[in-house]
């Protein structure tokens, strides 16, 4: 019934399935584990439009997720033939464009996310950012409901943040970037990426599961020249319960081919759920940092040609003390990210930086 309905039937049968169709673009149905419960399912590349998320989503995990029949369903993993991969521009900078603009080659990046998350005016909130810069901090972002509000305009903060950036560059030496949160209607949202661009930034925030993969994608397609941070509030709607939804590997590998160039995976240690074992997955599947021959076909089915790899955000309850313990299990090629762990060292802002720093 899955592969049924989320490709060409229906039901019952019909009169109009002709048996050219049906050899054509019929599915198959190539593993049934009864004890895991896990189904293969292999469909026609035919069955797709490249290019087209919304249309894959519409059919592998669609109409089937109402039916009746299904007492439960979660979708685990996709794998893309290169034929499918390939209609897609996937990140435009990705770990090494990240790399190469801020210089920083060994070391994770580190990052803050300015808090309260609502409430400071974005004059507060660009001396924040600054305080978090000089006391050690690469990158400065927004959090993901901080958008254009009535008491701290997009504009506004852009403009404050961005000159309180250069000042920090100026004092320490060191390039610094500021990821605003561009999070809105598709049109606005690519109007604002814009201004950021002219105001001399080089990054923009986006909420990749709230707007839509076809937003994400719009943004990424106007080739802005910026690089793209993705924010995954709201991923736990349907990633969260183990036997139903869609699994956040597959939320990373369709990011990855919309085009973001760095992405929320999880941190293991900090205050978000999400195990070792599957926030180490996601990590390797959008790098292919760790494409080893021991491992399944499947993390190697990740060599995307020509689809640069995604940067990974460690995010959510981080502080000085989960650093090594994050590192253990993920590698230095990441980016660390921690708000409430620097906005609440005893001594402010600065202090909490530079303890991350160090
Ligand atoms: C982190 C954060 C991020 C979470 C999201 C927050 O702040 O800004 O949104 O990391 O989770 O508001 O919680 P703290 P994830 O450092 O103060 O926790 O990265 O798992 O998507
Ligand atoms: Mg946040």
């Amino acid at each position: 019934t899955i592969a049924c309905e989320s490709s060409i039937g229906t039901w019952t049968d019909i009169k109009t399935l002709s048996r050219s169709i049906i050899r054509k673009l019929k599915p198959h149905v190539f593993s049934i584990n009864q004890n895991t419960n896990i189904i293969k399912i292999a469909y026609p590349i035919n069955l797709f439009e490249r290019g087209n998320i919304p249309q894959l989503l519409s059919s592998i995990a669609g109409n089937i997720f109402g039916m009746k029949i299904l007492k439960s369903l979660r979708l685990e993993d996709i794998k893309f033939p290169p034929t499918y991969t390939s209609a897609f521009k996937g990140p435009k900078y990705g770990v090494r464009g990240v790399r190469n603009l801020l210089r920083i080659r060994e070391r994770p990046i580190l990052g803050t996310i300015v808090k309260p998350k609502l409430g400071l005016s974005a004059k507060q909130h660009a001396k924040v950012a600054y305080n978090a810069w000089v006391g050690g901090i690469d990158a400065v972002k927004d959090d993901e409901n901080l958008t254009s509000m009535a008491f701290n305009h997009f504009k506004d903060r852009v403009a404050a943040t961005l000159s309180k950036r250069d000042k920090a560059e100026k004092k320490t030496g060191e390039k610094k970037v500021y990821f605003p949160n561009v999070t809105a209607e598709t049109g606005e949202m690519i109007r604002r990426a814009e201004y950021v661009r002219r105001l001399g930034g080089e990054y923009i925030m986006v909420d990749i599961i709230t707007c839509g993969w076809s937003s994400v994608q719009a943004l990424r397609d106007a080739e802005l020249g910026l690089i793209i941070h993705a924010h995954r509030a709201g991923h736990g709607l349907f990633t969260e319960l183990r036997e139903q939804g869609m699994s956040m590997l597959v939320v990373a590998k369709l990011a990855r081919l919309v085009g973001v160039d760095q992405l929320h995976v999880g941190a293991i240690v900090g205050k978000m759920k999400g195990g070792a074992r599957e926030v180490e997955h996601i990590g390797e599947e959008i790098t292919d940092a760790f494409v080893k021959s021991s491992d399944s076909d499947h993390i190697l089915a990740q060599n995307w040609k020509g689809i640069e790899p995604v940067f990974p955000v460690c995010s959510g309850g981080l502080h000085p003390g989960l650093v090594g313990s994050l590192m253990k299990h993920m590698g230095h090629d990441i980016i660390i990210q921690a708000g409430g762990g620097i906005h609440g060292h005893p001594d402010g802002t600065t202090s909490g930086a530079r303890a991350m720093r160090q």
